[in-house]
């Protein structure tokens, strides 16, 4: 170690607050003295990293004045100030929070508290708080909010109730290790559901949410963001997305070739396995594809494939019974058809099409995993 960076791991403090701002320069100023003033309160060292990436006001001037370090991103968007500002951050731990004073940054020390506590994320919570009249609108408070964070802990294990809270801690590795990447106002959802996935000690503090000042416009746009939220949350669950419809279809073929009338015997039920396994097989593609490039785990993820013979051998065994089932079903519908409407060479196209997907998503599957497995050999 260089004796620069030793003294500055020496001198790096407990907390760095992180600001995301744009054009608010007549709030920018406050918002920062009151993290000064909380860091004394905590008993903490601490820095206040405010992020600018295009304001066309006075806002880096004001902030810079008030004692915080600014930051110039060029990339827009909140997500990326964020990303910005967690590379910069070089304390313990981190707390970010909005420019527009509509947080109280004097809460901070309650974050602090939980955080030394050995928490890996504080979620501060509006909900379950006091939101000031006019501070949220009601769209946010009864639709677009609690709609989201529902979504949340229901397909990603979250325990968060107000997952859409700007005011939040966390331990300053979590960026990384969750690989966060989101450029947008999605970044509030990445990092709630990956942390619910990832199962991270969380906790909840109920906070009190102010009116801003008058005149401002929100930079948050409903419709847009909120559907950029909805599919991130979608995206990162693909055993919603993905394997849920992917069993619907399976069992629908199944279905149809038993309970169907004659028309119905080959190909709805065929189209619908191969679209049931193609489901599936984006299933397996997503969550190696989560867990490897974007920090999304799940409980089974920890052990990779093939370091375990007894797990390898369930996994083969499951593929083989697949690939039986697959092969007497179609077999089964070829038979059935011979004395009706459809053409062989229809079928044989079909069950071409079935075979070809189950293939080459096994492929696909092995492919992505291939090297992970030689490290294991
Ligand atoms: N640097 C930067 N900050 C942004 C951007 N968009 C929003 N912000 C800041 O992020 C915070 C939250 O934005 P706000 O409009 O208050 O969203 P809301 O609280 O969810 O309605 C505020 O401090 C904004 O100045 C952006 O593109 N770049
Ligand atoms: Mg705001």
């Amino acid at each position: 170690m260089s004796d620069s960076s030793a003294t500055e791991s020496r001198s790096a403090p407990e907390i760095s607050v992180v600001i995301p701002c744009l054009n608010e320069e007549r709030t920018v100023a406050v918002c920062v003295r009151k993290a000064l003033a909380a860091f004394k309160a905590a008993d903490a060292e601490g820095e206040v990293i405010v992020v600018d990436n295009g304001s066309s006001d006075g806002s880096a001037k004001a902030a810079r004045e008030a004692g915080a370090r600014v930051a110039d991103e060029t990339r827009k968007g909140y997500g990326s100030a964020l990303l910005r500002g967690f590379r910069e951050a070089r304390g313990r731990f981190i707390l970010m929070a909005d420019a527009d004073d509509s947080y109280d940054l004097s809460e901070l020390p309650r974050f602090l508290e939980k955080l030394r506590e050995g928490h890996d994320l504080v979620m501060g919570t509006r909900l379950k708080g006091d939101i000031h009249p006019g501070a949220m609108p009601a769209m946010n408070r009864y639709l677009g909010n609690p709609t989201l964070s529902l979504l949340i802990r229901v397909m990603h294990k979250s325990t968060v109730s107000d997952s859409q809270c700007g005011m939040r801690a966390f331990k300053s590795e979590l960026p990384e290790r969750l690989m966060l990447c989101s450029t947008g106002m999605e970044m509030a959802s990445e990092i709630v559901l990956k942390a619910g996935r990832a199962g991270l000690k969380t906790a909840e503090i109920p906070i009190s949410l102010h009116k801003t000042v008058a005149g401002r416009s929100p930079k948050l746009r409903p419709w847009r963001d909120g559907w950029r939220h909805l599919r991130l949350i979608l995206m990162f669950a693909p055993g919603w997305l993905f394997a849920l419809p992917g069993f619907f279809f399976l069992f629908l073929a199944i279905g149809l070739c038993f309970l169907g009338g004659e028309g119905w015997l080959s190909v709805p039920s065929i189209a619908s396995l191969a679209v049931g396994l193609q489901l599936l097989s984006y299933y397996k593609f997503a969550r190696i594809y989560l867990r490897d490039r974007m920090g999304v785990s799940e409980p089974d993820d920890a052990s990779p494939p093939g370091n375990n013979l007894i797990e390898s051998g369930v996994r083969a065994g499951i593929i083989a019974v697949l690939s039986g089932a697959n092969a007497l079903f179609l077999i089964a519908v070829m038979f059935c058809n011979r004395a009706r409407t459809l053409g062989d060479a229809h079928l044989a196209g079909l069950a071409l099409l079935v075979l070809v997907s189950f293939l080459s998503g096994a492929f696909f599957s092995f492919m992505l995993t291939y090297r992970e497995r030689q490290n294991q050999s």
